[in-house]
């Protein structure tokens, strides 16, 4: 019989939570041997890492097929309500480690391949990230499919299989270099091709009455959508959903043979690259009109394909008999970010002109069915679209949101009332959904005396637009923008442009709209939807963020797993992570300290290595590891902590060997994130803190009291090396503009201390973790706008110890590199635009006093050991489990289903 020993400390300080017998391991290897042979990718020689990789992967890949087959047919015939979470990214790193994991068969594959004569963790560290997410967003999806998954929901994820995914990045003597990562080339082993689930998506083309009274879209540009669907295996269950991505073909019968022949090559092959080019790249440079059009595609792409696969689903469902008043008891589908607002419009479309709905039957199905996540309150982040762009690419799309935007004209007119027609035009402006566009005549009218901007041309409002191809689209497109340019040279004032407000539309066509922390969702309801939140007040909801414990501590850190397990007397904290917070009780036990400083150790030590291989620098496991890894952005503050570090740098030079040993706990200021790659200022900051490393790593006076590294590439995989090995973390947005953040959670859950200001998350984590055990500093979100109010006026006064660091670099320390565009964008100097919006100035002062308390702190290691734990402990609310389960009674009202 098997012999299971579940939650056991292996000798390594153990990967495993199941030690296998040998007949396990023994079959798992014949399992490895078969795919290596029948299923081969490799040549046959020879049995080397890559292809171990993927013979291991085809093997865990079985197992997972029969699981997903399993869930799907249970729930097909339970036919049960089914949530779709729609996004345009899903960050889900690697899938190996995750997925034997969650089959409980770690022990078995890493003996397996030991009898093999391979090592469990080289295997793994051949599988390329799959990486199609810029950071949090897509991150956030990944930790929510795990927990669909992990609770036994019914639900899908729905997104697109780029053919790159985020780019790799490089840092060289010119700081930030972007390289195209093929992740796909060595052949993906978790995904299967679904040749038979295929479905039509067009472009362009025009609208027309039809005899039955329906509007009829003849599309100018066809491709097709197929399915490629990857496994998602819960934890320790038979539950195995699936992520849906799409790919884009051409149809089959858009190769030109003609032109071919005729050696018109390129020509013939045309329809097959537009079709190929949009899922190549994620996010894809909107700068031009063509990247617009590119990514407005993509958009359409997710929505249309997805809804047209969940309402076939829906109709297979009901045997023939769709009733379609039904459809929002069995589809809850939820919009990440704005990426997929175009599933208002597209299933308006669908139920109207396909299905013969009335607009009202339509647009109660509708709004019962869709809700939206709302990840930023950047007002430059609120997605728009010019209206004229959208128009060639999706007429009827556009007809459809013209007639939602008249619907909310009208609720907001019975909102507000006609009495104050200023009163009223104000608020017509702010929550409109096209924006700098006249009123439809029938609603100028109401205004008593219609001001001359607000007359309605009613001819341009409801032209039927023309027929448009894709070709003369673009050119036309181009063409305008050239005449608009020369009109400006003529006319003083140009008409703004007409802009579709995404959000607006997501507000008005969603039955709920969520903000991802407390704060957040606060700031959604009060300032940026606030004029919607005073109409539908019963719409907004908060689910505060959440990460799963999987990924993010069971298996990237498994010593301290191991010895939480060992404490709390249970392994399921893992899936019950509530149970974390018996950690408290234990704080001060001086056994528990040593294991878990061991596990800290142990974890650095590792980090060590890395650093090296990747950087070339030589750190000190025994200094402090500060770390703050996130995409480069100025509000995030990365600029904030390296002029600390500056400035700790300058103070050291300053004074004796000797004082400066008494005075400085050794850090080693780790710094990782990717910058846009058109953001010319988060590029000057990777390269000023690539500089900064430069010159002190190696300053023989400062050794290992400081050492300042830049990981390149941070990635999934990364994030999983480098957070098990943080003492603390930075966390350091200007105080209201970081929506939440999630790797604050993962820091807390492996008994990191985080530095921070109070906002997204950090507020909650504060809470749970207790005040001694953050370390909090800045301005508040309150005092924000003021702040920047007195900067404008003047009336700022800086810091001297911030004018020191700034006249410090500004001296040429840190090399050659002109940095007075960097240096000047933190001062109220013209030339640089903004003036410190971001309030590093400001908050300058107390970051660096924070500093010091947290030098003290370190100093006491059973203090701060204590403060590591009671992280832990207090991170049990950021799982997103917890998030799930809120978003399945709270928004989806969706019910676990388990298989029998
Ligand atoms: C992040 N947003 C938030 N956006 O910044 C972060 N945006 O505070 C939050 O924790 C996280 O979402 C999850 O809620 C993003 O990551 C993007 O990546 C993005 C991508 C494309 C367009 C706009």
């Amino acid at each position: 019989p098997k012999q299971k020993l579940k939650d056991t400390v292996t000798e390594e300080g153990g990967t495993d939570d199941l030690i296998s017998s040998t007949h396990e391991a023994a079959s798992i290897a014949s399992h490895i041997k078969y795919h290596a042979e029948f299923t081969p990718l490799y040549s046959p020689e020879r049995f080397e890492l890559p292809k171990a990789f993927f013979a291991t992967a085809q093997s865990v890949r079985d197992a997972l097929i029969i699981n997903w087959n399993a869930t799907y047919e249970y729930h097909e015939m339970m036919n049960v309500k089914q949530a779709y979470y729609l996004s345009m990214e899903f960050l889900q790193g690697r899938a190996l480690l995750n997925a034997i994991g969650n089959l409980e068969l770690t022990g078995a594959y890493s003996e397996a391949l030991r009898n093999l004569g391979l090592n469990l963790e080289s295997v793994a560290c051949q599988e390329p990230d799959a990486a199609l997410g810029n950071g949090g967003l897509g991150r956030l999806a990944s930790c929510f499919l795990d927990s669909l998954a992990t609770l036994n929901y019914p639900a899908w994820g729905y997104g697109l299989r780029y053919k790159y995914g985020i780019f790799k990045q490089k840092i060289t003597r010119n700081g930030q270099e972007e390289v195209a990562e093929n992740w796909l080339e060595m052949g993906n082993p978790w995904e299967i091709t679904r040749n038979d689930v295929s479905y039509p998506v067009k472009f362009y083309g025009k609208v027309v009455g039809g005899s039955d009274g329906r509007r009829h879209w003849i599309g100018g540009e066809d491709i097709k959508a197929v399915a490629y669907d990857v496994p998602i295996p819960g934890y320790k269950t038979k539950t195995t959903i699936n992520l849906r991505l799409w790919s884009t073909k051409a149809p089959s019968e858009d190769f030109d043979l003609h032109a071919f022949n005729a050696g018109e090559h390129t020509k013939a092959c045309e329809g097959q690259a537009n079709a190929e080019k949009i899922c190549y790249v994620l996010y894809p440079g909107d700068e031009s009109v063509e990247g617009k059009i590119l990514r407005l595609k993509q958009q359409y792409t997710l929505c249309s394909a997805s809804l047209q696969d969940i309402i076939a689903r829906f109709e297979r469902r009901s045997g023939g008999h769709a009733n379609w008043k039904d459809f929002p008891q069995k589809v809850a589908v939820q919009m990440n970010d704005t990426h997929p607002t175009l599933c208002i419009p597209e299933l308006m479309r669908i139920l109207i002109d396909l299905k013969g709905m009335s607009w009202k039957e339509a647009w109660d199905i509708t709004q019962s069915t869709v809700a939206y996540t709302n990840h930023t309150v950047l007002p430059e982040a609120l997605e728009k679209w010019s209206l004229e762009l959208m128009q060639k690419l999706l007429p009827r799309h556009v007809e459809i949101i013209e007639m939602v935007d008249e619907q909310l004209i009208c609720s907001i007119i019975s909102e507000h009332g006609t009495s104050d027609p200023d009163l009223l035009e104000k608020k017509l402006n702010a929550m409109r959904i096209l924006e700098n566009f006249d009123l439809p005549a029938s609603i100028a009218d109401i205004f008593v005396k219609p001001k001359a901007d607000t007359a309605v041309d009613l001819s341009e409002e409801l032209e039927v637009p023309d027929e448009a191809t894709a070709a003369d689209a673009e050119d036309e497109l181009e063409e305008n923008d050239t005449q608009k340019k020369e009109e400006v040279d003529q006319e003083p004032v140009p008409k703004p442009p007409k802009m579709v407000r995404m959000a607006n539309l997501c507000v008005a066509g969603g039955h709920a709209v969520n903000g991802v922390a407390e704060i957040h969702s606060e700031i959604v309801k009060d300032e940026v939807f606030n004029d919607f939140y005073k109409l539908w007040p019963e719409k907004f909801q908060n689910k505060t963020n959440g990460v799963t414990p999987r990924r993010w501590i069971r298996f990237c850190n498994p010593h301290l797993s191991n010895i939480i397990t060992k404490w709390i007397g249970t392994g399921n904290w893992v899936q019950d992570t509530e149970k974390l917070a018996e950690l408290r009780k234990f704080a001060d036990n001086e056994d528990l300290q040593d294991e878990w400083k061991a596990a800290k150790r142990s974890n650095k030590i590792k980090l060590v290595s890395f650093l090296k291989e990747k950087t070339g620098y030589s750190v000190s496991p025994d200094a402090m590891f500060d770390i703050q890894v996130k995409r480069i952005h100025e509000y995030k503050r990365q600029l904030l902590n390296i002029l600390g570090v500056v400035y700790r740098y300058k103070k050291m030079k300053e004074i004796s060997a000797v004082e400066r040993k008494a005075k400085f706990v050794p850090r080693v200021c780790i710094f990782g994130g990717k910058a846009f790659a058109t953001y010319v200022q988060a590029k000057r900051i990777v390269k000023f803190i690539t500089d900064v490393g430069a010159k002190i790593n190696h300053d023989s006076d400062i050794g290992d009291l400081l050492k300042v590294v830049f990981v390149p590439d941070y990635n999934v995989s990364v994030a999983e090396l480098l957070i098990p090995a943080s003492e603390l973390s930075q966390h350091i947005s200007t105080a209201g503009m970081e929506a939440s953040g999630t790797s604050n959670m993962k820091f807390a859950m492996n008994g990191c201390i985080l530095i921070g200001t109070l906002d997204g998350a950090n507020v909650e984590i504060r809470e749970e973790v207790g005040e001694d055990n953050f370390f909090l500093f800045g301005a508040k979100a309150p005092e924000i706008v003021g702040l920047r109010q007195e900067r404008a006026e003047g009336k700022f006064v800086p810091d001297a110890r911030f004018e020191e660091v700034k006249e410090f670099v500004r001296s040429g320390v840190f090399g050659p590199y002109n940095y007075d565009a960097l240096m000047g964008s933190l001062e109220g100097n013209e030339g640089y635009g903004r003036a410190d919006y971001f309030l590093v100035g400001k908050d300058f002062p107390d970051y660096i006093e924070c500093q010091e308390k947290v030098d003290d702190a370190y100093r006491d290691q059973k203090r701060w050991t204590r403060m590591s734990i009671l992280n832990t402990a207090g991170s049990y609310k950021f799982s997103s489990d917890r998030t799930i389960h809120e978003y399945a009674r709270e928004i989806w009202n969706i019910e676990p289903l388990e298989l029998p």
